[in-house]
């Protein structure tokens, strides 16, 4: 039985070197120490020992086990770390290689050109109001002194929904809104899309954007107007930018004035941006009319106001140098992408 015993503990260690899946050692623990195992065979005939033989035997028996059994950790161990070398062998990176650059799309050119007139003129205290595009033409036209005969309002110069409802042909109809809810002093601009019904040419579009805005308060003059736009365009295109106003007509405001700058290009000299020039029209303005004052219940003895509006599109167009409008719709982003 000691012959047994030992060749049973050569058999395991001989058999063990060869090893090397967790998936075998379990093999191997079931085929020398489970229930119908080796040395459990061996051990079932120890009943037929003398009481001398049994507890020597007894005992060879448990360091056979105890050695099968700890040869089978080690070998446990030994697979597990090998295994996890060849892992992180596998896994090795090389930080030296070039990165995978991630694709990120950029800012469209008039989302730029907005982030930077709403910077200037937060800057200045302003606020941002905003309202729906499909408009009642009360607030696009009647409230801003448009009566249902007037020539602004020729068909060709909208959408209509039905004879109430309309696509906003102007963001007026936002500053109407607030006159209405607020009382003043009120500084706001109301960027957003606005509708006319235009032909599509490189310099038209049927959907384009404007920034309107509108101050109101106790003594406003046309000297306020005047001050406020020349910061404006002044930190827009530049210290050295010149303002000129022209006369004009705006149904809505009393006086109204288009405003020229000195061409950003040229200074004032002459070139193609400017059409030989000198000046680039960027807005129209003028002093808020009474009659709007009163449609939105503002007290005209107490309170006066400006208002401007200015398009999103000519200040993209003219900044990065685009020579048509329906660029900025494509929206192929080889051309988004130079800006
Ligand atoms: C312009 C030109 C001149 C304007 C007027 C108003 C309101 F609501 F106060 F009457 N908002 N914006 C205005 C005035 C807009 O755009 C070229």
């Amino acid at each position: 039985m000691k012959e047994q015993l030992n060749q049973i503990r050569l058999n395991a260690e001989a058999q063990l070197g060869e090893i090397n899946s967790l998936d075998k050692i379990e093999e191997f623990r079931v085929k020398f120490l489970g229930k119908k195992g080796e040395l459990t065979a061996v051990m079932k005939g120890m009943g037929g020992l003398s009481a001398e033989e049994r507890p020597i035997i007894g005992q060879l028996a448990n360091e056979v086990r105890t050695f099968i059994e700890s040869a089978i950790e080690e070998k446990k161990e030994s697979i597990e770390k090998s295994a996890l070398a060849d892992k992180i062998k596998a896994e090795t990176l090389d930080v030296t290689m070039p990165g995978k650059k991630a694709k990120h799309g950029t800012l469209h050119p008039l989302t730029k050109v907005l982030n930077d007139l709403e910077d200037i003129f937060i800057g200045m205290g302003f606020t941002i109001a905003e309202g729906p595009e499909v408009e009642l033409d009360y607030y696009n036209f009647e409230a801003l002194n448009i009566p249902k005969d007037h020539p602004a309002r020729d068909t060709q110069d909208t959408f209509y929904i039905n004879d109430d409802v309309v696509l906003r042909s102007q963001t007026s109809p936002v500053q109407v809104r607030v006159m209405e809810k607020q009382a003043p002093p009120i500084r706001i601009i109301s960027p957003g899309r606005v509708y006319r019904s235009d032909a599509v040419d490189a310099t038209h579009s049927p959907v384009f954007h404007q920034v309107e805005g509108l101050v109101i308060d106790k003594g406003i003059k046309m000297s306020d107007l005047k001050g406020t736009l020349e910061v404006f365009v002044k930190k827009l295109y530049g210290d050295d930018t010149k303002l000129r106003f022209r006369p004009h007509h705006f149904p809505f405001t009393e006086p109204s004035a288009e405003v020229d700058i000195s061409c950003f290009n040229c200074g004032g000299k002459g070139c193609r941006f400017c059409k030989g020039e000198g000046w680039i029209e960027i807005l129209g303005c003028g002093m808020v009319h009474p009659k709007v004052l009163k449609n939105c219940g503002i007290d005209t003895d107490i309170y006066s106001g400006f208002a401007f509006g200015i398009g999103l599109e000519r200040v993209a167009l003219f900044r990065y140098d685009i020579d048509d409008i329906r660029l900025l719709y494509e929206n192929d982003t080889r051309f988004l992408e130079q800006f």
